[in-house]
């Protein structure tokens, strides 16, 4: 039996169980890990009923981690590291609320098997280790502004994640080994939480292809998305990224990719939705608004916009060459608005009757990075051709 506990546990009451075989440390009482204290749990960790575990600290569990009581922290500075050299099960009765959480785990490449619900308010480093989570009612939660870090192919989270809020966020899932984000945007706040999950399956037998307009030519038969909002109603920009590992090769073919739209299983008409979308050549990507949720995926559709493109990159140096934001043959649809919003949600411009004029300057006031002439950035446009068409929205990147 080890445990080192560097410095003091406050009001800690710990019972060992004596056998080798299934050593463990039970928790009934209080144990209060304070910033700059560092504890190790050597061995099972057992919060019972009565227990109660708040870390501020930096805490290190290598072995299985059970909540049937109080799991949570005080202040914004606990660490809690998950750093086993086998498989570790999180489970528990109780949910268990961290600040911030490390996955380090190398024995395996799913060594973390989760059963009950874990929330984070900091950050999450994906050290390394697939996080599972076991069974469809098992959550994880990423609450308003968490964030991840290192997310990859070998180590994110199997299973639905909900994020809290209205921040921008890349969902870190994946499926069989693939990272495969999912990136939700509201460009206009409101969303309380919203959900995604990735399969990494074939979905031509439970959604195959019919769609009412005729225009989807090919489905990717080999990955969706689930994406929920149980914000009802409300519109997010949902980008979701193309792959030669695990997106169907139909879909990839092609060089320019403006035929990939994002599209959507209508469970009630049983039939699938184009969404529209529009590809971004600089992280191969595909973004569309969307307000009706369930599942997505890539499919190539009928391309009847040849001349409609949205060159999603400008150098406004008055250099002569791309100093303004330019859609091609914008001036076939008079009545077009077009909105620029910075990373904030703040709008930098707007426009009706767009002639590609635009150099960069900020007309509408935004406050932040609000000088006349707009910083170097991301920036997010949304256009409506004022033709009854789906508005277009996606990003933008500004050079000078
Ligand atoms: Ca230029």
């Amino acid at each position: 039996m080890q445990i080192q506990i560097h410095t003091t546990i406050l009001v800690a009451l710990l019972f060992f169980s004596s056998s080798v075989l299934s050593s463990q440390i039970v928790n009934l009482g209080d144990i209060y890990i304070s910033e700059n204290e560092t504890v190790s749990f050597m061995e099972s960790f057992n919060n019972g009923s009565e227990g109660e575990l708040y870390n501020d600290g930096l805490l290190y569990i290598y072995n299985d981690f059970t909540n049937d009581g109080v799991v949570d922290f005080l202040s914004d500075t606990g660490v809690t590291n998950f750093i086993g050299t086998a498989f570790q099960e999180i489970t528990g009765s109780e949910d268990s609320y961290f600040y911030n959480i490390s996955f380090n785990n190398g024995s395996s490449s799913n060594p973390f098997q989760v059963a009950n619900t874990i929330s984070v308010s900091g950050e999450i480093n994906f050290e390394m280790g697939i996080v599972d989570l076991l069974g469809s009612d098992v959550d994880f939660y990423f609450e308003e502004n968490a964030t991840h870090i290192n997310g990859s192919n070998e180590s994110h989270i199997n299973g639905a994640v909900h994020k809290m809020g209205d921040s921008d966020f890349d969902f870190p899932i994946g499926d069989k080994g693939y990272y495969r984000s999912s990136r939700i945007q509201s460009l206009i706040g409101n969303n309380t939480e919203l959900i995604s999950a990735y399969f990494f399956e074939d979905s031509s037998s439970l959604y195959p292809l019919q769609s009412d307009s005729g225009i989807i030519e090919e489905i990717d038969t080999a990955e969706y998305w689930t994406v929920d909002n149980i914000t009802s109603g409300e519109e997010v920009l949902l980008t979701l990224y193309i792959s030669e590992e695990t997106t169907s090769s139909g879909i990839l073919e092609g060089a320019l990719h403006t035929d990939i739209s994002i599209v959507r299983w209508d469970s009630g008409e049983n039939i699938w939705i184009n969404e529209e979308g529009t590809y971004d050549p600089v992280t191969g990507s595909v973004s569309t608004l969307i307000d009706n949720y369930g599942i997505f995926t890539f499919a190539r559709v009928e391309d009847s916009e040849d001349c409609l493109v949205i060159y999603n990159e400008f150098s406004p140096n008055g250099d002569g060459i791309g100093d303004t934001f330019t859609i091609g043959c914008i001036d076939s649809y008079p009545n077009n608005t077009v909105e620029i919003y910075n990373r904030w949600g703040e709008k930098v411009f707007k426009a009706t009757g767009y002639q590609n004029d635009w150099d960069g300057t900020n007309t509408e006031g935004a406050s932040i990075g609000g000088s006349e002439e707009l910083p170097v950035g991301v920036y997010y446009y949304v256009i409506n051709l004022g033709d009854g068409s789906k508005p277009k929205a996606g990003w933008l990147y500004l050079n000078r």
